[in-house]
């Protein structure tokens, strides 16, 4: 479908919205993006129509939302090109998809004195499951640093990666900074010394093209609700060969196979890692997000977020005494600024008096914050239906904070 803003605008209801008696202006997408209607409808026809529990229910309700359950396993496969649909795990989110795989492949990897390699720009997800393991395991967590600008320098990475290497855990965009790594790059420098990675595709999905199969990772994270799905859905794709090795993270019904009171056996992969329950109607509404993604070209989206982020980055860069935190070359929509002289939260609670809806705080990201030595940022984050007239309004609108407090 043509890529037009005003059409595109008009599947999101919640941009009708009136905040303070001004016009909503979301830039809090980093935060959680807003649903069209698609994907609103998707869920209320299921429960209007479908709604049963799934998997081994003879009865025809349960068959109909079985199998859109499962279409939608094979939507997402083919959403990050994975080679088989029994590599797509449903979690409620990326921070259940991280915390899954530092525990049972942790267990399973991690000894006395191993080392975990994570960034100095990842979200609290990708650091605090892995401090939990290592502490567990009596391993360390090594940190890769970054420059100024917020980027990684693979001559500083590459002397990282050891024999006591065990785990590399990455963001695939940095939530706080709008770095683009160069993950690519760095997975095969891992591979080279044999060394798993998990990459953490919170920012990634639904602004950049996701090819887990070109990446060559071996686990990739992300949140359904970042990417126009619901709450509490969310994917881990992990390669067979590591998802056969692991050890179920979780207990319960369905990832089982047969029970006795002396042993367990457990359902073949992915159902071995979705005990209990699963979270139906939004993984039905993550399959209607990735259909309204793909009613368009993923490069069409990715050149507008990128003339936004252009088109702000100028903008901003004009205002006397604003200053950017993370510039690196490679971006994806977010931009992280301070004014001088004013506290983050004071310029956002101004802000959002006047409809313009920002993320204020250290973003879940503090080593981040320490790093450039400030307690946090005011953030902005684009998604597809953000234009440059917004941005006009937010520039205007810091004018208001810096008369009022500057
Ligand atoms: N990883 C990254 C890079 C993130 O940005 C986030 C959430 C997560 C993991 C966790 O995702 P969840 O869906 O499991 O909660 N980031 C943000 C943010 O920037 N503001 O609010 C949540």
């Amino acid at each position: 479908m043509p890529f037009d803003i005003n059409k595109i605008r008009k599947h999101f209801p919640i941009l009708e919205e009136k905040i303070n008696n001004n016009s909503l202006i979301y830039f809090d997408n980093a935060a959680t993006s807003q649903k069209p209607l698609q994907v609103i409808e998707r869920i209320i026809d299921y429960y209007k129509k479908e709604n049963c529990n799934i998997h081994r229910g003879v009865h025809t309700l349960s068959q109909k939302a079985t199998r859109a359950f499962e279409e939608t396993r094979v939507k997402v496969k083919e959403f990050i090109n994975a080679e088989s649909s029994h590599e797509v795990v449903f979690t409620k989110g990326t921070t259940e998809s991280i915390n899954l795989v530092a525990n049972s492949l942790g267990e399973k990897l991690l000894q006395e004195g191993d080392e975990v390699l994570v960034s100095a720009m990842e979200h609290h997800s990708n650091l605090v499951p892995w401090q939990m393991v290592c502490k567990k395991k009596k391993a360390h967590m090594k940190v890769i640093p970054f420059n100024d600008k917020g980027e990684i320098i693979l001559e500083v990475f590459k002397p990282l990666l050891n024999s006591r290497t065990k785990i590399l855990a990455l963001s695939h965009i940095s939530n706080a900074l709008g770095t683009i790594n160069p993950v690519k790059e760095m997975i095969a420098m891992a591979h080279e010394k044999d060394i798993p990675v998990l990459i953490d595709g919170a920012q990634a999905a639904a602004h950049i093209e996701i090819d887990v199969q070109a990446l060559d990772c071996d686990f990739y994270c992300f949140s359904g609700h970042k990417m126009y799905a619901p709450m509490g859905s969310g994917v881990l794709f992990g390669k067979q060969e590591f998802l056969e090795m692991m050890e179920p993270y979780q207990g319960g019904g369905e990832m089982v196979d047969t029970v006795t009171f002396e042993e367990t056996t457990y359902n073949e992969l992915p159902f071995k890692f979705e005990a209990g329950t699963p979270n139906v109607e939004s993984i039905l509404g993550m399959g209607a997000a990735i259909d309204f993604v793909r009613e368009y070209d993923l490069h069409e989206i990715r050149k507008h977020e990128e003339e936004l982020l252009k088109y702000g980055t100028e903008a901003l860069s004009r205002i006397e005494g604003l200053k950017i935190y993370g510039t690196a070359k490679e971006k994806s929509g977010i931009i992280s600024f301070l004014l001088d002289g004013i506290h983050p939260y004071d310029a956002g609670t101004i802000l959002d008096q006047l409809g313009i809806e920002v993320r204020t705080g250290h973003h879940c990201a503090q080593p981040v914050m320490d790093r450039y030595l400030i307690p946090g940022t005011v953030r902005v984050s684009f998604a597809i239906y953000n234009t440059m007239k917004e941005i006009d309004k937010l520039v205007g609108g810091l004018d208001t904070v810096k008369k009022m407090l500057g």
